[in-house]
Formats: structure tokens, sequence, C-alpha cells
């Protein structure tokens, strides 16, 4: 039995983030008390203000709850005692002090002396108040009421989540290739650079599927095409890659460049399939190639065509995609501009002080992704305008659903890679996401370890972070650490950014581990494979807190650094510089394993408690829980060497007496999803 109900508030823009629409509930919201509020609101300061209704809806909490949820964004598992804000943005600085990042998940289960969850289906922007004024109190303030609220109950949070999961659709599903190892960077310029990064990575014989495609390869940053000077014979080059089993992957970003006889642009305006401005125009912003129109993927039929756009990838031979920038973001608005650079004008012999100091350089960091140029633009929307702030959250969605709903028309049968940078709930059925520009922190190894179960409980199953740190010098330990976790997570990409230390595994001196961390990847693979599939085909999670396992375990409902990673795993990554291991606590007794390659495995059982465990930089820990089974096989190159059945699997498993594990295994690349035959019962006595 359901327990979901579902709330409608004012005029909700139907986001398309729930599949079926529940009736609404015409009762009291429980749990929350709405609470008027009026406040004055200032637009400039030298102006009286207008009074503006500020209600929310509030919640009490006690001193034991918890909140989990919100997918991507900063901050701990549990996300109490911070005020998020639901506004897909683009800013690489992920720090504690921000409150949102490129993703708008709005769905987070309370758990406490009550256990519920909510949805906010709102694209607009949305704030959510976990104790920050007041330590005890939940404030949802919606800066419009217009919005469908969803109340969720259930036993546990796992099925809690579970149900939310079967209200939003089934999670994305990658072909198999892109569970290999990638790399990539922004800056590869050339066919040589990719062959040299290829040639580096085979040479040392460390495994690797994917090569990405940065903005480089376009010419002048024109998505849909390929620069012919750099890429002079692009599809002999994608098959003489695929020849040596990479797949490459280009980027798509969101703005299309404004020129004269560039084809996408001509037709987009030809079509109207562009945003407009107040006027009517095509609304100008700049981003990569200077001036861009963006498309309307909020309307359908723009939609259409964008998506069709991919086609020109596809024919060249490319299997897989990710989706830049869609926030959407904008560097600078041609409006804007103009005004600031009038601005500007007339501070030009002035003797500024202090205040005229920050007001300068206001003008100028002002002027990407600002709110003002958010609220100038519009969409159609089954055939009405719709400010563009108002749905500002469902772009990145809209832009990979562009692309996701082509592929089923031009590849029905097969698998395409996609991920996005910004998201809203409902993209979960498209593509994946990856976590955006992280630096090459520690800290941010531990947060992107938080980020998992908390895009899962979303949907958000094909995920993981620029492995090494997209901004700033990645040192080698670091490198090797942040590996360590990303053997496990389904995205397992190494990125990096322009201008930053080159991070290929082979620049290092630990070739060797290098080779044998990566390779523990692909001979876990009929684990993480399997693991991945029933996640996705089940509505589960496939990264858990330990608080949604061992609910009545007070300890573990305390732990922000450990994971439990399908059936049979629990995960407890080193994130700490300079650490010969660190502190793991096991909720129950487990079986404690210990890999330096495939073929180098140690075994220890532990009761359950606190220990200090030591990990070295080259190998891998892991716990398997009672009853349980791990498959793996030999390790690879890449995927199609890897390929195994049932009689090449190893197992691992941790029993007194019978342990059994569920293997999900198919082909990888159709889509024969539900075929009972992929299930098989794997035991050992
Ligand atoms: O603002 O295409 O997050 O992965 O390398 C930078 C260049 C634009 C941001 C992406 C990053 C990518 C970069 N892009």
């Amino acid at each position: 039995m359901s327990r979901i109900r579902r709330f409608s508030m004012g005029n909700p823009i139907n986001t398309e983030a729930v599949l079926k629409k529940l009736p609404e509930n015409k009762g009291e919201i429980p749990y929350f008390k709405r609470i008027q509020k009026m406040e004055v609101e200032k637009f400039s300061a030298d102006s009286q203000g207008t009074m503006v209704q500020r209600d929310y809806l509030s919640y009490s909490m006690s001193p034991k709850d918890k909140i989990y949820g919100l997918g991507e964004n900063v901050r701990g598992i549990d996300k109490r005692g911070w005020v998020y804000e639901s506004n897909c943005t683009d800013d690489p600085n992920h720090t504690e002090g921000k409150h949102s990042l490129y993703g708008a998940h709005n769905f987070f289960v309370i758990d406490g002396r009550e256990t519920f969850g909510v949805f906010l289906d709102d694209p607009g922007r949305l704030t959510l108040d976990f104790g920050y004024t007041k330590m005890d109190e939940i404030r949802i303030t919606p800066e419009e009421w217009n919005l469908d609220l969803y109340i969720l109950e259930g036993d546990t949070i796992l099925e809690i989540v579970r149900e939310f999961r079967k209200l939003i659709g089934r999670s994305y599903i990658p072909p198999r290739w892109a569970f290999g190892y990638g790399q990539s960077r922004w800056g590869y310029q050339s066919e040589a650079d990719i062959r040299a990064v290829v040639k580096g990575y085979r040479e040392n014989q460390i495994p690797l599927d994917a090569v990405y495609l940065d903005i480089d390869y376009m010419e002048e940053f024109k998505d849909f095409t390929v620069d012919q000077e750099r890429f002079p014979d692009f599809s002999a080059f994608v098959e003489e890659m695929k020849q040596e089993h990479i797949h490459l992957v280009p980027i798509i970003d969101a703005g299309v460049k404004i020129e004269e006889g560039y084809q996408v642009y001509e037709e987009g305006v030809e079509q109207d399939y562009f945003c407009k401005d107040q006027e009517g125009k095509d609304f100008a912003g700049a981003v990569w190639p200077g001036k861009v129109h963006f498309p309307d993927v909020l309307n359908g039929n723009a939609r259409k065509w964008f998506g069709s756009k991919y086609q020109f990838l596809l024919d060249q031979g490319i299997e897989g995609f990710w989706n830049d920038m869609n926030e959407p973001a904008i560097f600078y608005s041609e409006k804007n501009l103009e005004q600031v650079m009038k601005k500007i004008k007339s501070m030009k012999y002035k003797n500024m002080d202090m205040w005229e100091v920050f007001a300068f350089r206001d003008l100028v960091n002002g002027l990407a992704n600002n709110p003002e140029d958010y609220k100038s633009f519009y969409h159609k929307i089954n055939g009405k305008p719709v400010r563009h702030d108002k749905v500002h959250n469902l772009y990145g969605f809209g832009m990979t659903r562009a692309a996701g709903e082509a592929f089923e028309e031009m590849e029905p049968q097969k698998r395409i890679l996609m991920f996005s940078r910004a998201s809203y709930i409902g993209m979960h059925r498209y593509g994946g996401v990856w976590m955006g520009d992280n630096q090459s922190w520690w800290s941010h190894l531990l947060l992107n370890l938080k980020m998992l179960p908390s895009l899962n409980m979303c949907g958000f199953l094909y995920t993981g972070a620029d492995l090494g740190g997209f901004g700033d010098d990645v040192t080698e330990d670091l490198l090797l650490r942040w590996l360590a976790l990303g053997i496990f997570t389904p995205l397992m990409r190494n990125h990096s950014a322009l201008g930053t230390r080159e991070q290929e595994c082979y620049r290092f001196t630990q070739t060797e581990t290098f080779r044998n961390l990566i390779g523990i990847r692909y001979g876990l693979m009929p684990y993480l494979y399997s693991e991945y599939m029933k996640a996705a085909l089940r509505d589960e999670m496939l990264f858990s807190p330990l608080a949604f396992v061992y609910p009545k375990d007070t300890h573990a409902r305390e732990v922000e650094d450990q994971l439990l990673l399908g059936e049979s795993i629990m995960i407890a990554p080193v994130y700490t510089q300079n650490a010969n291991g660190r502190y793991v606590y096991l909720p129950e007794p487990m079986k404690l394993v210990r890999m330096k390659s495939v073929e180098e495995i140690e075994t220890e059982v532990l009761e359950k408690g606190h220990y200090h465990v030591e990990v070295s930089l080259e190998e891998i820990v892991f716990f398997i829980r009672p009853g349980k089974i791990v498959p793996y096989t030999k390790s690879g190159q890449f995927m199609e060497e890897n390929e195994y059945q049932e009689k090449d699997l190893k197992f691992l498993h941790f029993a007194e007496g019978r342990a059994e594990y569920e293997w999900y295994q198919d082909d990888g690349y159709g889509k024969d999803y539900e075929n009972p035959a992929h299930y098989k019962k794997l035991w050992v006595n």
C-alpha cells in the first residue's frame, strides 16, 4: 500500500518529475504548520521597500532528528544545521558556506521522533532551512506558492525512499563500457593529445575504457561541430580509438553560438527554438563562444530539435556524451553588460573610496549567473510564455531529456552514455550526473562520498566525482585515495581543469599501484555491475548511509564517512592526508577484505565494534556483511577484455554456514532489462 499524499498549492507547473500524478489530497498537510509572515523587500538600498508575503512551512524537530537527502549538495549526510536553496548553480567553489550546487533535488527524509519523507516539486527557488534560523525548526519557504508537496510515509527510511523512487520512475542505465575507467581533462586539444593519453595508459598497462572530449574538440565552442584542423577525420579517429577499445565521449554545452551560417544557430532562429527576451527577440547571453542563444528545451518542439542534433556525433561513431553548463551558466547577458559598461565608464576618472571600489568590483563579479538575467528571458511551455526564473531548475533536466528522448528514437536498441551537470529530479530517468567542479582537496574526497547516498535517494545512481579533483593541483597520494573511492562509484572518471597539474595516472611514480587499484575495479565488476542493475531495476539505494540499514544502532546513525554498497559490502575509504589508516565502525561482525590486486587478497574476520584499520596507499580495504558474497573475477585492460560468465567467477564471502548472492548479468548493451534469465542465485557453503 502506497502511503504517499500529494498536496497541491497555487498553480504548479507540471515538471514531469513524477510519472503518475496522484489524486490531490484536500486535507490538512500533516507534520507541518503554515506560518504567515510578511517581510519588507527592498529593491535598492535607498528605496522604502514593499511588503511581500514570505509564508513558510514549519516543522519542529526533536534533538535526535536527522535529515537525509537533497541529492547533490554541500555539507553532511545528515543535512540538519544549515540552510539550503533549491537553485541550480554554476559555482566551482563547493565550500560549506554555499547553499546549493548544480542540482535541485528537493527530496528529504526526516528521521527521529517521526520518520517521513518530503518532496517539494517546485522548479523555482525554494529555501530549505534545516535548523539554521532556529536550531530545532525546519522552515520551508518557496519563493512562490505554486508547487506540489508530497508527504511519504513508510516503516523504514529505505521503504520511504523506495516508494519515492517508484513515484519518479526507473533510474537511467548506461552501457557496460561506461563502468570502465575514463580519463578526461579540459585541454586535450587534438588527436595527438588523445593518442598520447591512450598510449600512456596502454604502455603502462593501466586499464582504460574512455577518453572524454572537453570543449577543445569543437570548432570555436560551437555545439555539434568538430574542429577540422585538430580532428581532420573525426569518424576515422573515433574508429581508430574503438580499435584500441577506447570510447570518446564529447561534451555538449547549453548555449548555441550566434554566428551567421552556423546551421544550428540558423535553424534555431528560423524555427523560434531559442529562449526569448522581454521584447520577444532571441535572448542573448554569453558563454564559451561569446554570445549565444539558449535552446528552449522546455518547449516540446525545440527539445525535439535540439535532441536530434546529437545525431551528428552518433553518426560518427560516438556512443556517449556529457552535458555541461546547463544550469544554465551565463557569463553575462548582452543587456546587463551594456549597463555595467556604462556605469564603469562613468567611474573612469574617479578617486574611488572603499565603497566605490566594492561597488566597482561587484559590477564586474555580478555579471555571471546574475539572478536578474534569469528574470529577463522566457520559455514557451505548452504554448504559454513562462519567465525563466520560475522554472530555472528544469533547464538541465530539459537539455538531458532532449538527448535521452532523441536517443530512444535514433538508437532504440542501444544504451547511450549520458550524464549532465545540472539536474532536477526526473532527469535521473534520462542520464546520470557528475558532481561538478570539485577541487583537489582532501575535504572534497569526503564531500563526494557524502553526496553518493543523497543522490541515490533522488534516483541518481550513475554518478561520480572528478577523481583527483577538478580545480587546483593534485598530489599522488590524494589521487590514489580518491581512486580508492572511485573504484566503487558507477562513473569512475579522472578529470581536471585547464592549467592545473596534469593528473593522468601514468604521470606519477607508482605505476604498478595505479594498475593494480584500477584493476581491482574491473575485477569487482561482477558485483558492481550486478548491484547497479538491481538498484536501478528495483528502485533501491546503491550507496546507503549506515543509518538506513542499522536504524536502531546509535553509533551507526552517527557515521558520516562509511557507506554500504549494495547487499554485501561496506566501504570506508581513507580521506585524510598522510593517514596510514582510519577508524572504522562495524555495526555487526564483518569480514575485512584487503586487496593489493585481484590476485593478492587477505581477509580477516572482525567482531562488531570500533577499530583502527591500517590501509596503505597500495591497497583497497572493504568489508563483507554476514551471510553475504562478493563475486569477482580477473582484471582486464578494458571492459571487453573483462567479460565473464558464471564459470569465471570467484567468491569472497563471509559466513559460518551458507552465504547467498543474487547475481544480475545481461549483455550490458541492449535494453532487455527485465528478462528473468538475467538473475541467478549464487551460493557458497
Ligand atoms: O566553466 O568545459 O564542470 O568539467 O571541464 C567551465 C570546461 C566549463 C565546467 C565543467 C568542467 C569542464 C569545464 N566546464
